[in-house]
């Protein structure tokens, strides 16, 4: 299938009014093959909305909905008591899940399910290209094996200077995770790094001044929210 645009998603994080902006921008169809890099949840005040439209929105046969590592910490949270996520921004998302499941009991049960069936990566040619869309990156550094099958779970989802810093791979990789804020990107934009193969995308929705982006690897257009 040729689509005519394949659009990267970065982490919204219960942003979703913010989200909408750019999305009704962006203007996804059919045609399009779109790719959220995951972060759906926790430091904004609209999680449980955010949670609910990407369940939705992943049934589509040309949306893949990547798991991050917030939807990571909301499950070992809810399935394995892991504290984590409590100290990243989930005790505002757990009210709002509680306020749900009083609604719509079986919430909790979809919302953990659609987490536990996210693809911790998306592979795909493009052009003849080869791209890896994932939440973080992968571990390039020194003895590590860079490619994206032989990562654990928690680099995939949480790594980023030994990303960043030192991957070398002919595969453009395209990731969310690290706020292009942390690198001194002012006003946040996405950006490809410096003689690397990488675009970030994350510009921080929680921050003053925050956005969420979008970017279609194909022409390399980017959309921003509010
Ligand atoms: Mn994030």
């Amino acid at each position: 299938m040729d689509y005519k645009r394949v659009l990267a998603f970065g982490d919204m994080h219960g942003h979703f009014s913010k989200f909408m902006t750019l999305y009704e921008r962006v203007g996804v169809t059919d045609e399009d093959f779109a790719i959220f890099l995951g972060d759906y949840i926790d430091r904004g005040t609209e999680n449980v909305k955010a949670l609910k439209w990407i369940m939705s929105e992943a049934r589509k046969p040309n949306v893949i909905a990547l798991r991050g590592n917030h939807e990571q910490m909301m499950f070992d949270s809810i399935m394995h008591n892991d504290l984590n996520w409590y100290f990243n921004g989930g005790l505002k998302t757990l009210m709002e899940i509680r306020a749900e499941v009083k609604l719509r009991p079986e919430f909790i049960t979809d919302a953990i399910t659609f987490i536990r069936e996210r693809p911790l990566y998306h592979r795909m040619t493009i052009d003849g290209r080869e791209y890896v869309f994932c939440h973080a990156g992968v571990d390039a550094h020194e003895d590590h094996d860079p490619s994206v099958e032989a990562q654990d779970e928690m680099k995939l989802l949480w790594v980023r200077e030994d990303f960043y810093n030192y991957y070398e791979g002919s595969a453009t990789y395209v990731v969310g995770h690290t706020p292009v804020q942390y690198l001194d990107v002012e006003p946040p934009y996405p950006i490809k790094v410096g003689g690397r193969n990488i675009w970030m995308i994350d510009t921080g929705s929680y921050f003053d001044g925050g956005k969420i982006s979008c970017l279609d690897v194909k022409s390399e257009r980017i959309w921003q929210s509010d």
